[in-house]
C-alpha cells in the first residue's frame, strides 16, 4: 500500500492527509539533495552559522527548512514553526492545521554519511491565534512522524491510529508501507545515551545506567548493550524496530538544565509515535504529551522506548 492509500484509509481529516503528502514530497526532495554529490560542497564546515538560540546551523539545515516551507505553502497548512527560525510563519489563510518541524535532525552527522532526518508534528489551531496555537501541549497532536535519510529513506508516521513504517521506492517516487501497527517490544537489553556527559547526570540517571552496566551480576540480573547514533531519528528508528531505551535527560550544564531536545518539534512528535506503538515517553516525572508548553523552542528531557525500561527509570527518578 502506498502513503496516499494509507492516508485515505486511516486519516479522518483530508487537510491532514494533504499536509502529510506535502511533507513527503519535501522529504523526497531533501533526500535527493542529501544523496547528490554536490552536497559535499554544501556541507563544508566553513559554511556553518549559529542560529538565534546559539545552535550550529549547516547549509543543509537551512535548505531543508526552505524546501519544507515551499511545499507547505502549496498545502492547506495555516502556519509553520521550525528549529531553524525564531518565530512562526503565517501562511495567511483561514485553515485549521499548523505544522512544527525539525527540518534536519542530527546535524552533527551531516558531514559523515550517518543517518539524519526530518521530524514533524501537526495540530489543529483550535481557534487560537497562531502565537498561542504554537504553544499547545503535545496531547493536541493529530499526526506526527519522521523521515530518515539513511541506507533507505523511511517514514514512521501516526495519524492517531497506530504507528506505521514506510520506505521510499525511489523508482516510483512513492512511500510504500512496510510495517503497520508497530509495537515496541516491552522488554529490552539495549540503552542509548551520550555517556560522555556522565559527570553532569542526576543521581537517577547515574544509578539507572550503572545498574544496566553491571549486567547479570548487578540488580538487573541481565546484560545490556549500548547504542548511540547521535541522530534522534536513527536511534528512534532502531527502538521502533527492536526495542530499547533512549535517554537525553536534563543535566548540570547550564544550557541543558531542561534537557537538550526541543519539546514541540522533537520530543512531542516522537512521544506521539511511541505511545501509538505501546511504548512510554517521559521527562522523568510526566508523560511528554502532558507537559505544558510555554514557548516554541522550549527544551525538555526525553526518555522513551520499551515500557519496562522507561518505567524502571521513572521509578528511580521518583525517588530523587
Ligand atoms: P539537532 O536537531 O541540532 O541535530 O540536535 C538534536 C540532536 C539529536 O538528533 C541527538 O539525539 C542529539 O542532538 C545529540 O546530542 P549530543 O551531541 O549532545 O549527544
Ligand atoms: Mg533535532
Amino acid at each position: 500500500m502506498d502513503l496516499d492509500n494509507y492516508l485515505l484509509k486511516k486519516s479522518t481529516e483530508e487537510e491532514i492527509s494533504s499536509i502529510v503528502k506535502s511533507l513527503a514530497d519535501a522529504a523526497i526532495k531533501i533526500s535527493t539533495i542529501i544523496r547528490s554529490v554536490k552536497t559535499q560542497e554544501d556541507v563544508s564546515k566553513t559554511d556553518t552559522k549559529i542560529n538565534f538560540d546559539g545552535d550550529i546551523q549547516k547549509p543543509l539545515d537551512i535548505s531543508s527548512d526552505e524546501i519544507i516551507i515551499s511545499f507547505l505553502k502549496k498545502s492547506p497548512a495555516a502556519g509553520y514553526a521550525s528549529e531553524e527560525q525564531e518565530g512562526h510563519i503565517d501562511f495567511k489563510n483561514n485553515n485549521d492545521f499548523i505544522v512544527f518541524a525539525d527540518p534536519l535532525d542530527g546535524s552533527s552527522n551531516i558531514d559523515v554519511n550517518v543517518s539524519i532526518g526530518t521530524i514533524f508534528s501537526i495540530m489543529s489551531k483550535n481557534n487560537l491565534p497562531l502565537e498561542k496555537a504554537f504553544i499547545q501541549n503535545g496531547s493536541n497532536q493529530k499526526s506526527s512522524g519522521f523521515f530518515v535519510y539513511g541506507p533507505q529513506t523511511t517514514l514512521l508516521i501516526t495519524v492517531g491510529a497506530g504507528t506505521s513504517l514506510f520506505a521510499l521506492d525511489e523508482l516510483q517516487g512513492k512511500f510504500i508501507l512496510i510495517r503497520d501497527n508497530i509495537v515496541i517490544p516491552e522488554t529490552t537489553n539495549e540503552f542509548a545515551i551520550n555517556a560522555a556527559y556522565k559527570r553532569y547526570w542526576d543521581c537517577a540517571t547515574l544509578k539507572y545506567i550503572s545498574e544496566c552496566q553491571d549486567g547479570e551480576s548487578g540488580p538487573r540480573k541481565k546484560n545490556f548493550g549500548m547504542r548511540w547514533v547521535g541522530s534522534l531519528v536513527a536511534d528512534a528508528s532502531r527502538i521502533f524496530n527492536r526495542g530499547g531505551i533512549f535517554l537525553y535527560p536534563a543535566d548540570m550544564r547550564e544550557k541543558y538544565k531542561n534537557g537538550r531536545l526541543r519539546l514541540t518539534y522533537e520530543a512531542n512528535p516522537i512521544a506521539f509515535l511511541v505511545e501509538q506503538a505501546n511504548g512510554v515517553a517521559t521527562d522523568g516525572h510526566k508523560n511528554i504529551l502532558n507537559l505544558e508548553v510555554n514557548e516554541l523552542h522550549q527544551r525538555s528531557p526525553l526518555i522513551f522506548g520499551s515500557k519496562e525500561e522507561v518505567l524502571e527509570y521513572k521509578k528511580l527518578y521518583s525517588k530523587l
